[in-house]
């Protein structure tokens, strides 16, 4: 049985990835922060839908701690080895700035030399990340694969150490390792703390009548929205494609908070959204990436990879899913 090793499992992009895998015949390691055991917590909810499931074994561990990674990869020897555990919110790392680094950049060090000492036939996955272009002038059909990058903030500085790890490994010693350079992608998973979800929380909250405001900060940020479910296809597709390269993964539109925003009302049949509205200063960033479109020609003209779900279809889809919360 082919064998794959993915951090974060408990997230929203581990749990679509996990269930992807499994459906192709994978057994599948998922590494997960050992939390408290409340069933509210986001991993026991991700993963609700595997419980049981003989193809995943969930193994508690840190992916900060070397040890803890070498053991996994040299116990295990997996064909492929998905890294998707992060700090991954960009305004909470201007709080922790080098927590923030270690977990996003020097754990990805950890796990290449792992791979490199102990299994150097595995894949390696790193999910990078649109932030790491930053505010750069951006091309009118987006950033592509060959552009160059400007990070905004700790978290983009972080993982863009990342980024260029996994380029070294793979020219200095011929491994397979990779970086998806995803730009935003979203579910009914997604952390309440990120801008779609919250809002989608909070039309439902409005519509229940238990909230009459939802407080932001920059509405005016652009952003190119996909679906989780279809980036994770895009994941795969990357490790099984012929020669290990770096791809951007996109939808090539891009919309604002605020288009989000009225959107959602809409979806829940509100026109009146602007009511309900309410900035918040502590939601601005230090330094904010403005605008972000990718570009994904590259992904779609070599694997064949296309996103399925439009941003209206995405819209809809989290709405109704937190309305029946
Ligand atoms: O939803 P966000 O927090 O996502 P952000 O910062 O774009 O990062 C996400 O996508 C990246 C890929 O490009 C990933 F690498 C990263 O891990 C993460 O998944 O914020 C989106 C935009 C920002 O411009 C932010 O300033 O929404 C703006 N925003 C306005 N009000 C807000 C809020 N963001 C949050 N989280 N909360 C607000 O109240």
């Amino acid at each position: 049985m082919k064998t794959a090793i993915v951090t974060g499992v408990g997230g929203q992009d581990g749990s679509y990835l996990a269930e992807n895998l499994i459906a192709k015949g994978y057994f599948v390691i998922g590494i997960d922060r050992r939390r408290v055991d409340d069933p509210r917590a986001p991993a026991r909810i991700t993963l609700a839908g595997l419980k049981g499931n003989d193809s995943l074994k969930v193994i508690d561990g840190d992916i900060t701690d070397p040890l803890f990674v070498t053991r996994l990869v040299s116990d295990y020897r997996p064909e492929k080895f998905f890294n998707l555990a992060a700090m991954s919110h960009v305004g909470q790392s201007f709080k922790q700035p080098t927590a923030t680094f270690k977990t996003n950049a020097v754990t990805v060090i950890n796990q290449l030399e792992a791979i490199r000492k102990f299994s150097p036939e595995t894949k390696y996955y790193q999910a990078s990340t649109s932030e790491l272009y930053g505010n750069l002038a951006c091309p009118k059909a987006g950033y592509d694969e060959s552009h160059g990058f400007r990070p905004r903030s700790p978290y983009g500085v972080a993982k863009l150490a990342a980024y260029w790890a996994v380029v070294n490994y793979r020219e200095a010693y011929g491994m397979f390792a990779t970086n998806g350079i995803l730009f935003n992608h979203e579910s009914p998973r997604r952390g309440a703390d990120f801008v779609t979800r919250k809002i989608t929380l909070g039309v439902a909250d409005i519509v229940r009548g238990k909230a009459d405001k939802i407080t932001l900060g920059n509405i005016e940020a652009y952003r190119d929205w996909g679906f989780a479910g279809d980036y994770v296809e895009a994941m795969d597709l990357i490790m099984d494609a012929p020669i290990p390269k770096d791809y951007v993964v996109a939808t090539g539109r891009s919309y604002s908070v605020r288009d989000f925003v009225i959107k959602s009302f809409n979806a829940a049949g509100i026109d009146d959204w602007e009511k309900y509205i309410e900035f918040d200063p502590r939601f601005m960033r230090p330094s904010e990436v403005p605008y972000l479109l990718g570009n994904p020609s590259k992904i779609n003209d070599e694997l064949g990879w296309k996103p399925r779900v439009t941003l209206d279809g995405l819209v809809s889809m989290m709405v109704k899913h937190d309305l029946v919360q």
